[in-house]
Parts: C-alpha cells; sequence; structure tokens
C-alpha cells in the first residue's frame, strides 16, 4: 500500500523522451487532470512508451509518475496485437477484420497485470483509482481483488460495440468480468453506454462526452493566418484535415469527396492541407490506409494542380501545438470524417479556435462529437455524395451555426469532464 490518494492508471505516462530527458506530452487528459493531481496528493501509473527502459517511478513538473515497463514482447502481444489488431477494430466496428490470437490474449492479461499490481502498490487507503480506456478493460477487476478497500472508476475513449459485434470476442465474459470491478465505467456517448447496458445491467454506469482544455487554444494573429494562406497560393477556400493516420478517421473519403467536386466542377480555387501524424506503423492495416491516402494526393495534385500550387498540401509528420492553431484558425472548412470515432477532440479544438462564428466545421455523423456539435455540416462517411453535400454546403456557412458551438464548447471543457466524473464516482 502506498500513500496516493488519487491514481490515474493510463497505457501511456503523460511524458515522451526527447533525447536523454522526458517532456509534458501535451493533451486534454494532463491538462485536466494535473490540478487533481497536484492537490489531492496523486500520482498516474503508465508505460513511459520505450520498451528498452527499466524505469524507476519520479516526480515530473509537480505529478509522480509510476513507470509500468514493457519488454518488446509486450509491446506487440499487449499493445500492438490486442490492443490494436483485436480491440481496436472491433470496437470501432469492424473497419477492418479484427484478429483474434490467444498469445495477443494471454500477454493482454500479463500487462493488465502488472497495471493492477503496481496501482495496488501505490495507493493509499481507501483511494480513488481512474483508470484509462481499452488498454487496460481487465485492470479494475484485478484491483478489485488485490485491494477492495479502492473506489474505481473507468473511462472508455473509443466507442463501445453493439453486442453482436461485441460476442465476436472470444475473450468477451473475461473483458465483461474485468470491467465488473469498478464502481462506475464512463462512456463517450449515450449509445455506447447503452451497447454495454445490453450486456450487464450491475455496473454503474453513465455518459461523460470528453473535452478539451478550450483555453490552451490560442487564436492565431491576423499575420500569421495571412503567412500560411499566402504559401498555399491565397486559394479562396482552404480545407483542412488534421488526424493520426489511422483507416478509422476516413481520410481516403474526404480526398476523394474533394477530387469529385474537382472533376464535376462544383468546387474551385480551393487548398487543402492534410496533416496526418504517424500512427501504428507496423501494423499491415495502417501501412496500407497511408499508401491509399497518398496515392489519391498524388493523384489529384497530378489532374487538377499546377506547377509550384498543389491542390493537396500533405504533411506526414507531427507538427507542434502553436502551428496546428494557425491551421485550424486559417481553415475555412474542417473536414473530420471518420467513420467511427469515440469523441474526436479536433473538431472540438476547430470551434475553439473561431470564437468570430467563421469557418465551418464538415462532421461525420459517427463521431461521438456530432451529439454535441449537431450544428456543424453533418455527413455520411460511407456516402461520398454526402460528404460533397457537406463541404459544398459548407462553402457558405452561417456564421450563427459556428458560434452556438462555440459557445458550448467553451461551456464544456475538459475540466468539467473530469469533475462530473469524479463527481459521480
Ligand atoms: C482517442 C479517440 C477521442 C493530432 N495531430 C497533431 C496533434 N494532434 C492532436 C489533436 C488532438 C489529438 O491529437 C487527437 O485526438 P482525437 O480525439 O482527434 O483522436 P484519437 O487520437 O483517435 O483519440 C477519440 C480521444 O481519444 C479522447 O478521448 O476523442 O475518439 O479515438 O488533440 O490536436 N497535436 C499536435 N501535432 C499534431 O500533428 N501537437
Amino acid at each position: 500500500m502506498g500513500g496516493n490518494e488519487f491514481v490515474v492508471v493510463a497505457n501511456r505516462l503523460p511524458v515522451d523522451k526527447v533525447g536523454d530527458h522526458y517532456e509534458v506530452s501535451p493533451g486534454g487528459l494532463v491538462a485536466a487532470l494535473a490540478p487533481v493531481l497536484r492537490s489531492r496528493g496523486g500520482c498516474w501509473v503508465g508505460w513511459p512508451g520505450d520498451t528498452s527502459s527499466d524505469l524507476a517511478p519520479f516526480t515530473f513538473d509537480g505529478i509522480s509518475l509510476v513507470p509500468v515497463c514493457l519488454d518488446q514482447d509486450d509491446f506487440e502481444g499487449f499493445y500492438e496485437g490486442f490492443s490494436n489488431s483485436t480491440l481496436w477494430p472491433l470496437y470501432h466496428d469492424l473497419i477492418v477484420t479484427p484478429d483474434y490470437n490467444q498469445d495477443w490474449w494471454e500477454r493482454y492479461v500479463a500487462v493488465n497485470e502488472k497495471f493492477a499490481r503496481a496501482t495496488a502498490e501505490t495507493a493509499a487507503e481507501n483511494a480513488t483509482v481512474w483508470v484509462q480506456d481499452y488498454q487496460l478493460q481487465l485492470v479494475p477487476g484485478m484491483l478489485r481483488e488485490l485491494r477492495p478497500d479502492l473506489t474505481i472508476g473507468f473511462f472508455l475513449h473509443i466507442p463501445f460495440p453493439a453486442p453482436a459485434l461485441f460476442q465476436q470476442l472470444p475473450w468477451r465474459d473475461e473483458i465483461l468480468a474485468g470491467l465488473s470491478g469498478c464502481d462506475l465505467i464512463g462512456f463517450q456517448r449515450t449509445t455506447d453506454e447503452e451497447n454495454f447496458r445490453l450486456l450487464t445491467t450491475n455496473i454503474r454506469t453513465g455518459t461523460f462526452p470528453i473535452s478539451i482544455d478550450a483555453e490552451e487554444i490560442e487564436q492565431a494573429t491576423e499575420s500569421s493566418i495571412s503567412q500560411l494562406r499566402t504559401s498555399l497560393g491565397d486559394p479562396k477556400h482552404v480545407l483542412l484535415g488534421v488526424d493520426r493516420m489511422d483507416y478509422t478517421k476516413g481520410i481516403l473519403q474526404r480526398l476523394l469527396a474533394v477530387e469529385e467536386l474537382l472533376e464535376e466542377g462544383l468546387l474551385d480555387d480551393v487548398a487543402v492541407v492534410q496533416l496526418a501524424t504517424p500512427s501504428r506503423e507496423r501494423l499491415g492495416h495502417y501501412r496500407k490506409t497511408r499508401r491509399e491516402v497518398e496515392e489519391a494526393i498524388g493523384r489529384i495534385n497530378g489532374r487538377f494542380g499546377e506547377i509550384g500550387r498543389p491542390i493537396v498540401h500533405y504533411v506526414h509528420r507531427g507538427v507542434a501545438k502553436d502551428k496546428l492553431g494557425v491551421y485550424y484558425s486559417a481553415a475555412d472548412i474542417m473536414l473530420v470524417t471518420p467513420f467511427k470515432d469515440g469523441m474526436n477532440l479536433v473538431a472540438k479544438e476547430y470551434v475553439a479556435a473561431h470564437p468570430d462564428g467563421d469557418g465551418a466545421l464538415v462532421l461525420s455523423e459517427f463521431a461521438g462529437a456530432a451529439v454535441e456539435l449537431n450544428q456543424a455540416y453533418l455527413c455520411n462517411p460511407f456516402d461520398l455524395g454526402s460528404i460533397k453535400s457537406a463541404i459544398v454546403a459548407a462553402t457558405e456557412p452561417d456564421p450563427a451555426r459556428m458560434r452556438a458551438m462555440y459557445d458550448w464548447v467553451m461551456e464544456h471543457d475538459v475540466t468539467r469532464w473530469a469533475h462530473d466524473f469524479l463527481e459521480a464516482l
């Protein structure tokens, strides 16, 4: 037993190793939980992000961090395998086919055990523990066994699938047993919560849509915006996509929609900026997604671009946070077209960058964000015609719609999300 009254357990620690030191990894979750961790004398249990280090607990920026070290086999079986090749596609409604592999499952159990043990050792008597996301669904049940005194919450950042899909999982009973160690499970949308409740009703659940650190989104200056637009050739319409390079995000579909609009002469004088952060690059489905996206970009530029003036401006690297803010501010139309997404914080960040009501958000109905941002230009990403119509409508946006969404996002930020969950817990 340790001395921490509040423990956050997440797959990743909120730090990245840069050279031989650590830096806080930017993200809303850290921003929301850091004040709670500091004021309640808490700690964060998680994996440091590489398989080489055997790291002792350390304090960073006033937060105590408890590393759970993973070796290469853990990384491949637990992380790349069961988490990202089984659960991720299954919970995103089989956009690609999940692989069911007994060895990966055994690694998932073993790694969840490591997390549960580290948490049990660090939590004070009667402490509150908040477990995050699909990688750690067995931790609540294991913790309940080790430490019956704890109050345990769990939040699922990704969707929860319909029972008919979930029941494919050979280890469905074990996952449900793991989650039933919780005092409260939080979901992004009521549909996720309802899907879960069709399987079991004796666990307390709630819907808590996650949000962003709205104050952190800085309004870009006029000069940085006009500089960016000039570098794009001063087009009439700047369209923007910002995503991890993931098959759930529908990046190819939005490019195909733009291509058809150009072909039909329904859109012109346009520049598309697609920022895509590299993600899970050793997995075949991710490599295929990247290949298809890059092929489409090449084809669109070849067909409709001019020398020195491509249609699609593409970056396959991480972009600095302040730079991202300039892109959000400069974009006339934000394209968020996932086939399925727990929430999609990019949609909320874009809205927060438009306090004056300018800009337009094209948003998939299948993103959790569509529940709150229902004033967006909604589309069905499985229907190219629907994406095309939403883009065309967004070229003449109604500022009242953006203003309403802006007010909503400013009121419902990530601090409120964390507060609401912890209150309920
Ligand atoms: C999962 C769920 C849910 C992206 N590129 C860069 C960059 N980003 C930042 C964005 C945003 C975050 O990454 C992405 O968050 P999303 O919510 O859009 O998507 P996932 O990574 O899939 O997150 C999702 C979320 O968890 C939270 O619960 O909303 O549904 O899938 O904040 O700004 N940041 C920087 N450079 C980049 O190039 N600095």
